[in-house]
């Protein structure tokens, strides 16, 4: 039986058209992106997406952790909204879809919404989650993580970048600090249109995933200190090498992963400090990225991490720390959103399947305070946090037709 605007689309070309757009800020040289959270490149996106909504009908505020929030008034008000969104900001060499074809996905349900003259029961809104990445300001998912109450503001806030830089200053710096308060507000449901960034979509030559969950995530911050010293005269019996001891726990970690298969283990920073040719290195400090889908073996994974740290610590007679970053359980998404996904996949007669995410996104914490599901569309070789990302213009407008379907499906008040 035909509802109404089941034959709604999006206009494909005009999504593609504003990803263009807005990669064109912070665009690198080899084709990617690099507008990282909270930069000028960020504001200026910022206000390209605030100016795009406001053309759309749309009403755009913010809160204190920088979110920007789009809102299409419903019939009924006073029910709560079906909000979609992802996030703007990118890794340092990004790519252009990651984020960005959630967010511009759900502007471009908002124009399709505007131009068909069309107003849902519930009311719309589409966030732009502020530093999703946490590559600037770690850990990552850090608004929606505040939002969600797993991170303090004031924790937020003073987090600082690699020149010492404070999430809260630059949050002001960039007149993005709202009077909303970030935090749970009542939601319908939350979806959260994204690449899948990896390999199985594109592989099964399946257009659309429909996501049931994500894997746990944990960050570790691991410091090594040995002792400085002549590279030329010091017996290598007598050394406290900082580096050698870190390079074990990196290849140790390589085979604690592929013990616990699917799980996946990443250094993605080494820092020895100044470092020298001719100095024995003193301090290395580096990260931890633990992933899997069981929470017991993640924990596994942990403990195996901390006992490589002590174990070639040891072994160099070096001293050494860990600090817990962020921890994320594995997420469950809510049965009545991934139905309303793989509901419209059916009746846009697109192939679909089952999958959990593997990155991290704003919808695992989100999903502790309201009922939450993800669309995921392929990306080229599964490549992304590359400069190489890519995707298909009619892969993003699959997504995003199917993103409008759900949105409407769910936005129909009951009765
Ligand atoms: O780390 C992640 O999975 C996400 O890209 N921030
Ligand atoms: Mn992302
Ligand atoms: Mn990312």
């Amino acid at each position: 039986m035909l509802r109404p605007h089941d034959n709604l689309r999006v206009d494909g070309g005009r999504l593609w058209a504003s990803i263009m757009a807005m990669a064109e800020i912070g665009a690198t040289a080899k084709g990617g992106s690099n507008r990282q959270t909270l930069t000028d490149l960020d504001r200026e996106g910022r206000a390209l997406f605030r100016r795009w909504c406001e053309a759309a009908g749309a009403g755009v505020r913010q809160d204190d952790m920088g979110c920007q929030i789009a809102r299409r008034d419903g019939l009924n008000n006073d029910l709560p909204p079906v909000v979609v969104g992802s996030h703007l900001d990118t890794q340092p060499t990004g790519g252009k879809f990651d984020g960005v074809a959630g967010v511009l996905s759900g502007l471009e349900l908002l124009r399709t919404l505007d131009e068909h003259g069309i107003t849902t029961d519930h009311p719309i809104e589409v966030v732009n989650w502020t530093n999703e990445e946490g590559c600037r300001f770690a850990p990552a998912m850090l608004a929606s993580g505040v939002y969600a109450g797993v991170f303090a503001k004031d924790f937020a806030y003073g987090r600082t970048d690699a020149e010492g830089r404070a999430f809260g200053e630059e949050l002001a710096r960039i007149d993005a600090v709202g009077d909303e308060p970030c935090t749970p507000r009542p939601i319908k449901a939350f979806l959260e249109l994204h690449i899948e960034q990896g390999p199985i979509l594109e592989a099964e030559n399946v257009p659309i995933g429909v996501v049931t969950g994500g894997q746990g995530i944990i960050w570790l911050d691991v410091a090594i200190v040995g002792r400085e010293s002549h590279a030329g005269t010091t017996p290598m019996d007598r050394r406290r090498d900082a580096l050698v001891a870190a390079a074990g726990v990196v290849t140790g970690l390589r085979e604690l992963a592929l013990a616990h298969p699917p799980g996946v283990a990443t250094v993605g920073e080494l820092n020895l400090g100044l470092g020298s040719r001719n100095t024995i290195p003193g301090s290395a400090r580096f990260t931890v990225d633990l992933r899997h889908p069981d929470a017991a073996t993640l924990a596994q994974l942990e403990e195996g991490c901390r006992h490589l740290v002590a174990q070639e610590s040891g072994g160099q007679h070096c001293t050494f720390t860990i600090d817990e970053v962020a921890h994320t359980p594995p997420v469950v998404f809510d049965p009545l959103c991934i139905d309303a996904v793989r509901r419209a996949a059916e009746d846009l007669g697109l192939a679909h399947r089952e999958i959990i995410s593997g990155a991290g996104h704003d919808a695992f914490y989100v999903a502790r305070t309201a009922p939450t599901s993800m669309i995921f569309i392929p990306c080229k070789d599964g490549i992304s946090h590359n400069e190489e990302e890519s995707t298909e213009p009619n892969e993003v407008e699959a997504g995003a037709n199917v993103l409008l379907q759900a949105v409407l499906d769910l936005a129909r008040g009951e009765g």
